[in-house]
């Protein structure tokens, strides 16, 4: 160990003996989180290949020496406003009534964050919901009232759903099959995204059009804060993606970032909280779900239930896909 974080242990070592033994152990946790990492040079994670584009934005933006909170919104507002996405914003797919609508929200490192369910006829709903963080005394808009607040605010009323959405979504309808689509790994992918900027700091970003052909009013868990995207800047940051009740269940992106404050790597936290996900359903057929995970030292990880879950990673070297790790073969 070096002589200088040695003297700064055994400070904080002497200190923590006069206090009680709850406090004691956050002087512990603090220790490990803050005194003894080397900050991390920027990087970003997110998920899905989509992710790719959306970490290049986000990367001009820390490039520029700009905050982690900056490049979430930037880098997902490029997924939402992708007309070939079908499951984020624009061209996303639309609700059992042909209405398309979005859930998102956002987190800082300081435990601000802004949310946004069941929003309609804005592109970016991510921006809305970073206003909401930023301009009211309030973490979560939803339906009308969301919509309403993002007019007020100078956003323009647009039209979600495109040609090709339209005709999938009167086909399935036209179809005399009973059977509906069920969420699987083939029709959601939110794109949830992890920034650490220049400073160490970490935000995090999630937005979906949600699981496609849901109950008009289903709201999912990209906009939920501990559910779909937490951010903990003393230790890190976790999003989610799959299907949403079975996050919602769990707690599922808290619960990484509680794990990795227990000492776990991103990895070893995403693949406990599948685990958490794999006992709390009886039913895994097509039930997917993945994590990913950035810790504040820089070590990222992901995990999912099936096969088949990527995420794209950036720092100054490269961007890149990555395929998770996962419990059980699709
Ligand atoms: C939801 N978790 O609405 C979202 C969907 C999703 O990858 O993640 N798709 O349940």
């Amino acid at each position: 160990m070096k002589r200088r974080n040695f003297i700064k242990l055994s400070a904080m070592g002497t200190a923590a003996v006069a206090v009680s033994a709850c406090e004691n152990s956050l002087i512990g946790q603090k220790q490990s989180t803050i005194l003894n990492f080397p900050i991390s040079s920027p990087k970003i994670i997110s998920t899905w290949n989509h992710g790719l584009a959306a970490n290049n934005k986000a990367w001009e933006v820390l490039n520029k020496n700009g905050s982690a909170l900056d490049a979430v919104e930037q880098g997902v507002r490029t997924t939402e406003s992708d007309e070939s996405n079908r499951s984020v914003g624009l061209g996303g797919l639309p609700d059992a009534t042909g209405k398309v609508t979005l859930d998102a929200c956002i987190m800082d490192h300081k435990f601000n964050c802004g949310s946004v369910s069941f929003l309609q006829n804005i592109e970016n709903p991510i921006s809305v919901a970073r206003k909401i963080m930023e301009e009211t005394p309030h973490v979560m808009l939803s339906g009308k009232g969301a919509y309403n607040f993002a007019i007020e605010k100078g956003f323009k009323h647009k039209e979600l759903l495109i040609p090709e959405t339209k005709l999938a979504w009167e086909k399935l309808m036209s179809s005399n099959s009973q059977k509906k689509p069920q969420i699987n790994s083939e029709n959601h992918d939110t794109i949830g995204l992890l920034a650490i900027d220049n400073k160490g700091n970490i935000s995090g970003a999630c937005t979906t059009s949600g699981w496609a052909y849901k109950l008009h009013g289903r709201v999912g868990d990209s906009p939920i804060i501990g559910a779909g995207l937490y951010v903990d800047n003393e230790i890190g940051g976790a999003c989610a993606t799959g299907l949403g009740e079975a996050v919602i269940k769990i707690c599922g992106s808290h619960t990484v970032v509680e794990l990795m404050r227990q000492g776990h790597s991103p990895n070893n936290a995403c693949k406990l909280a599948v685990e958490r996900i794999i006992k709390s359903n009886e039913n895994l057929e097509g039930l997917q779900v993945g994590f990913i995970a950035l810790n504040k030292k820089g070590e990222y990880g992901a995990y999912s239930v099936y096969s088949g879950f990527n995420y794209a990673l950036k720092d100054e070297s490269s961007n890149k896909m990555i395929d998770a790790a996962y419990e059980m073969e699709w």
